[in-house]
């Protein structure tokens, strides 16, 4: 898969996807992540890419003709229709099911924004998806693509071992993640529950089914509604709910 990033900060997007499991995966080539410098599209003999709003009012917006001169050439190169996410925060907000679905596509562009915002026009012609990474402001569109990427990333077939695909439960089953606990057995007078020094793997899978739901219960009680839940999930919840130890 291959992650195309529009940007006037193409060295931040650049360095922020150097990292970790996102390096490895492109250095073994399942994905690919390129920033292109929108500045290097402008034709303004200052290579300004940004000017006063009309109507008046605080800040610049960035103009629409070096940002549709680099999707034109991108999309060229591509030489195919891909889809074209414009980060703000007035988009769809982003999930794990978006993940999984943008992580189908071959190609991925993402325009990020800056300053006051970007003239409407450009957004008009190129634009397919209009996407947040939650309710809050950024000041710009790097941070929240490099979110998408990482998150689209790791669905792509390949880039995560099975190890590491094995530890994917939360929010695909719309559950949290259980707690996990390493060497040493006794850190600062705390233990490691003894539940999983008993080597008895059904009972060590029971009680992180029920740490699940006990988390998701207390911290995203929301998410219960979409959980697929079993027989047993429900007993486990009506204990919870109870406060009953189980
Ligand atoms: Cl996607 N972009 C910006 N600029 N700010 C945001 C955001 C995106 N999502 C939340 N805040």
């Amino acid at each position: 898969m291959n992650f195309h990033v529009l940007t006037l900060f193409p060295q931040m997007v650049m360095d922020g996807v150097n990292t970790s499991i996102i390096k490895r995966a492109s250095d073994t080539g399942f994905i690919s992540i390129e920033a292109i410098d929108i500045r290097d599209y402008t034709i303004d003999r200052h290579k300004k890419t940004d000017d006063y709003p009309y109507g008046g009012g605080a800040g610049m917006v960035m103009s629409a003709q070096p940002i549709y001169d680099a999707h034109k050439a991108l999309q060229n190169k591509i030489g195919k229709k891909t889809k074209c996410i414009y980060l703000t925060p007035q988009g769809r907000t982003f999930n794990q099911n978006m993940a999984k679905e943008f992580a189908e596509e071959e190609d991925l562009i993402f325009l990020c924004g800056h300053y006051e915002g970007v003239d409407e026009r450009v957004l008009e012609e190129i634009v397919t998806d209009y996407v947040s990474i939650g309710d809050y402001v950024l000041t710009g569109g790097e941070l929240a693509a490099m979110v998408m990427i990482d998150a689209i990333s790791r669905m792509v077939p390949g880039v995560l071992s099975n190890k590491e695909s094995s530890l994917l439960e939360t929010f695909e089953g719309n559950l949290l993640e259980y707690p996990q606990y390493t060497r040493p057995v006794e850190w600062r007078g705390k233990k490691v529950p003894d539940i999983l020094l008993s080597g008895h793997h059904a009972n060590v899978e029971k009680w992180r089914r029920y740490q699940s739901l006990e988390r998701t219960y207390k911290y995203r009680p929301d998410l219960l509604d979409k959980a697929s839940l079993d027989e047993n999930d429900i007993k486990y919840l009506e204990h919870i709910k109870n406060n009953k130890k189980i």
